[in-house]
């Protein structure tokens, strides 16, 4: 498979923060592996013409879908009945302002158009970059994409099972081609991550991997 790029093309380069890379608060197994491929792609679409998004996890210090918020409750405890939060309860991860959720320093955040920050609402949390997980609450990316006459979207990132995997749902959902790089990305879970590659195919989700370019 071979693509060509251009102004009708974004690039969303998912979560690539220090706390979701080996070392963090919640760290994703491989996930600096991705680094210098995202880089490379980033690079590829800003020579083309393509529009970069970055997305950044970004917590308040309460935030609810962390277990230090439930009694009695341990990172990666299922919950449920908690409109929003979920289907586990996570280890602090990504607070504003700290390191923790700044960029990795590996990461060239310079081709960037634009900065897409999720799960600052307290009660809430944000898996998709286009809708809050209430599954209604907007984050503005579809009509940012949609008046700069932007039709495909390519995704790269962490992680697989959560991010990556409800932002392309939410890209088909309003109707935008969805391309995941499948060697671009990693995920948290290995049975939440093969469920995710087969409801991403259900939905026409195309994968391509970084020699495609
Ligand atoms: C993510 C769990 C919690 C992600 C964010 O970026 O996939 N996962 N917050
Ligand atoms: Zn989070």
């Amino acid at each position: 498979m071979s693509f060509s790029i251009g102004g009708g093309d974004a690039l969303l380069v998912v979560d690539l923060q220090n706390d979701f890379l080996p070392g963090g608060a919640l760290a994703v197994a491989g996930g600096d592996e991705i680094l210098p491929g995202a880089n490379r792609l980033m690079e590829f679409f800003h020579r083309n013409g393509g529009r970069i998004v970055l997305t950044q996890d970004w917590h308040p210090s309460d935030h609810l879908s962390f277990a230090s918020r439930h009694e009695g409750r341990k990172p990666f405890d299922a919950i449920e009945g908690c409109v929003g939060i979920g289907p586990v309860l996570w280890p602090d991860h990504c607070v504003q302002g700290s390191e923790g959720a700044s960029f990795s320093p590996l990461l060239d955040t310079h081709r960037a158009h634009l900065v897409i920050r999720k799960g600052i609402h307290p009660q809430i949390d944000s898996y998709s970059t286009f809708f809050e997980n209430d599954a209604k609450t907007p984050t503005g990316l579809a009509g940012y994409l949609r008046e700069i006459s932007v039709s495909r979207v390519f995704l790269c990132g962490l992680a697989l099972d959560y991010c990556v995997f409800w932002s392309a749902m939410d890209g088909r959902k309003k109707g935008f081609e969805v391309i995941v790089m499948a060697d671009l990305c990693r995920g948290i879970g290995h049975e939440s991550s093969t469920a995710a590659l087969r409801e991403m195919t259900a939905v026409g989700v195309i994968f391509a991997h970084a020699e495609d370019f």
